[in-house]
C-alpha cells in the first residue's frame, strides 16, 4: 500500500531566491511570505486526498534558522547574537540556514519497498542535497526524522545519507520512480566522472555515480533498475529535478518529449521491464512546450490510484490558468485512458519557490506489517488534520520577509512549534535544540 507523507512548510518559510536553476525561487526573490498559508495550503492538499482515500501521512519541517550551521560558520555569542551578526555581516547566509525547503520532501529521501529489496527490507536514504547549502543542511534531521519513524531495523533500514560531496550529489525521490513490478528508474543530471553531456547554464544536481549508490545500497535488481539522464536542454530551461518534467506511478508514465537524452531507448527499457501494462504518456513539445511545463508545473503532479479504479491527477491550479495547459488536459480525459481525473489544489506559497504537489510529498509504500510497525502520529486521520490546523494556527505568523530572519523570537517562535509538534507526533527528540543545541 503506498503512503504519502506529505511535508508541513515550516514557520519560517520565505522567498529569498536561493535555488539556482529554479526559475520560480529565483523570480520571486524578496517578496513577502506567508507562512500560515504555505501550511494550510499542504494540509488542505493532505485532507482532501485523505477524502479520496489516499493514505496519507506527513513529515515535520525542521529546525531553522539553523543555529548550529550558523556558529559552524563563525557566529558566535547569544542566539541574538548571532542571529544579529549574520544578518549584518552575511545575510543570505542567514537566509540559507532560515530556508523551510525541508517542506519539499519529495527531497528528503529515496524508497524503495520490501518488495525489491535483496533483504526484503524498506530501505530509506536521505538525500545529502549536495548541490545547495540551504539544502545540504536537512540531510542529519532528515535521518533523525526517519529513524524516528522507521525504526524497526528488522524492517526498516534508514541509511546514512552518501557522502556530501559534487561528485555524489543526490536529490532523493524528485529524482527516482518506482513502478509496478518492482521496476525503479533513476535519473540523473549529469555523470561525475569522464566526459558527457551536461547542462550549460544550471547545475545538473544529481550524478550517475550517486543514483548508482543508492540503487546498490538498497540491494535492487540490476534487471528491473533503468538508469536515464535527463536532456541537458531540459535542466537549461528549468527542470532543476526531474519530478518537474515527468511523473509515474503503478504501470503509468507521464511524461514531456523533452525529459531525457535518448527517451526512446529509455521508454523500451521500461516497457520491457515493467511488461505489457506499461503504459506511457509522451506529452509532445507540440501539446504542451517545455516552457509551459516548467511555468504551470504541470508534470510535477500526482498520479494516485483511485478506490474506484483510474489514475487521479492532483496537479497545481496554475495548470487551470494556463489555456494551453488547460486545453491539453481536457484533451487527455477527453481521449480516454489510465488518467481519468484531475483535480487542482492552490499552493501557490510552496509554488513560488518551486515545490508543487509532487514535490511536497515522499511515496512510502508498506505492507500491512510495516505499517503497523511504526508507533509514531504520523498518519493522518481527522484528529491529526485537526489537531495540525490548530498547531498552524497558533504558531505560524502570516507575514515574512528575509528582513525578518534575524528576529530572535522568530527562532523561539519555531522552537517552541516544533517541540509541540513533536510530541504531538510522538517522534521523540530529533532538533538539535532539543538536544542541547
Ligand atoms: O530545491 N526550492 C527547492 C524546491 C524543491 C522542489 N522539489 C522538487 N522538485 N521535488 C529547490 O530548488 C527555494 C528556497 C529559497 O529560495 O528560499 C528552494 O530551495
Amino acid at each position: 500500500m503506498e503512503f504519502n507523507f506529505d511535508g508541513i512548510p515550516g514557520p519560517t518559510h520565505n522567498y529569498s531566491g536561493l535555488a539556482q536553476g529554479n526559475l520560480a525561487s529565483e523570480r520571486n526573490a524578496s517578496q513577502v511570505a506567508n507562512p500560515r498559508e504555505a501550511a494550510l495550503q499542504g494540509l488542505a492538499k493532505m485532507r482532501a486526498l485523505a477524502a479520496r482515500g489516499v493514505s496519507q501521512a506527513v513529515l515535520p519541517p525542521h529546525e531553522r534558522p539553523a543555529m548550529r550551521a550558523l556558529r559552524a560558520l563563525g557566529f558566535s555569542g547569544s542566539d541574538a547574537e548571532v542571529l544579529t551578526k549574520a544578518m549584518r555581516d552575511a545575510p543570505v547566509v542567514l537566509a540559507a540556514c532560515s530556508s523551510a525547503a525541508a517542506m519539499w520532501v519529495a527531497n528528503a529521501a529515496t524508497v524503495s519497498p520490501s518488495a525489491d529489496t535483496a533483504d526484503g527490507r524498506v530501505h530509506l536514504t536521505p538525500a545529502n542535497l549536495a548541490s545547495h547549502f540551504h539544502r545540504a543542511l536537512e540531510a542529519p534531521t532528515t535521518t533523525a526524522v526517519l529513524r524516528a519513524i522507521f525504526p524497526d531495523s528488522d524492517r526498516f533500514a534508514v541509511h546514512e545519507a552518501l557522502p556530501s560531496t559534487p561528485q555524489t550529489g543526490d536529490e532523493g525521490a524528485a529524482n527516482h520512480t518506482r513502478f509496478d513490478g518492482g521496476v525503479e528508474l533513476f535519473v540523473y543530471g549529469r555523470r561525475a566522472y569522464g566526459p558527457g553531456p551536461a547542462p550549460a547554464r544550471f547545475p545538473a544536481r544529481q550524478t550517475l555515480e550517486a543514483s548508482q549508490a543508492v540503487a546498490r545500497g538498497h540491494g535492487l535488481a540490476p534487471r528491473r533498475t533503468v538508469f536515464a539522464q535527463q536532456a541537458p536542454a531540459a535542466i537549461d530551461a528549468g527542470v532543476f529535478h526531474n519530478d518537474v518534467i515527468a511523473v509515474g506511478h503503478a504501470s503509468t508514465l507521464f511524461c514531456h518529449e523533452r525529459a531525457w537524452l535518448d527517451q526512446n531507448a529509455v521508454l523500451a527499457e521500461l516497457a520491457a521491464a515493467v511488461g505489457d501494462a506499461f503504459t506511457p504518456i509522451v506529452v509532445r513539445e507540440r501539446e504542451v512546450t517545455l516552457d509551459d511545463a516548467v511555468a504551470t508545473y504541470l508534470f510535477n503532479s500526482q498520479l494516485v490510484t483511485r478506490p474506484e479504479g483510474g489514475l487521479l491527477l492532483v496537479a497545481p491550479a496554475e495548470c487551470r490558468e494556463n489555456e494551453r495547459v488547460a486545453r491539453y488536459l481536457d484533451a487527455l480525459l477527453a481521449r480516454g485512458g489510465p488518467i481519468e481525473e484531475i483535480v487542482t489544489f492552490d499552493l501557490r506559497q510552496s509554488m513560488r519557490n518551486g515545490g508543487g504537489p509532487a514535490c511536497l510529498r515522499l511515496r512510502v509504500a508498506l505492507t500491512a506489517h510495516e505499517r503497523a510497525a511504526i508507533r509514531a502520529n504520523v498518519f493522518l486521520d481527522a484528529a491529526l488534520a485537526d489537531a495540525l490546523e490548530a498547531w498552524i494556527r497558533r504558531h505560524y505568523r502570516d507575514r515574512l520577509e528575509p528582513a525578518d530572519l534575524a528576529d530572535a523570537a522568530l527562532l523561539d517562535e519555531s522552537r517552541r512549534a516544533l517541540d509541540e509538534l513533536t510530541r504531538l507526533l510522538r517522534i521523540g527528540s530529533v532538533y538539535p535544540f532539543q538536544c542541547n543545541g
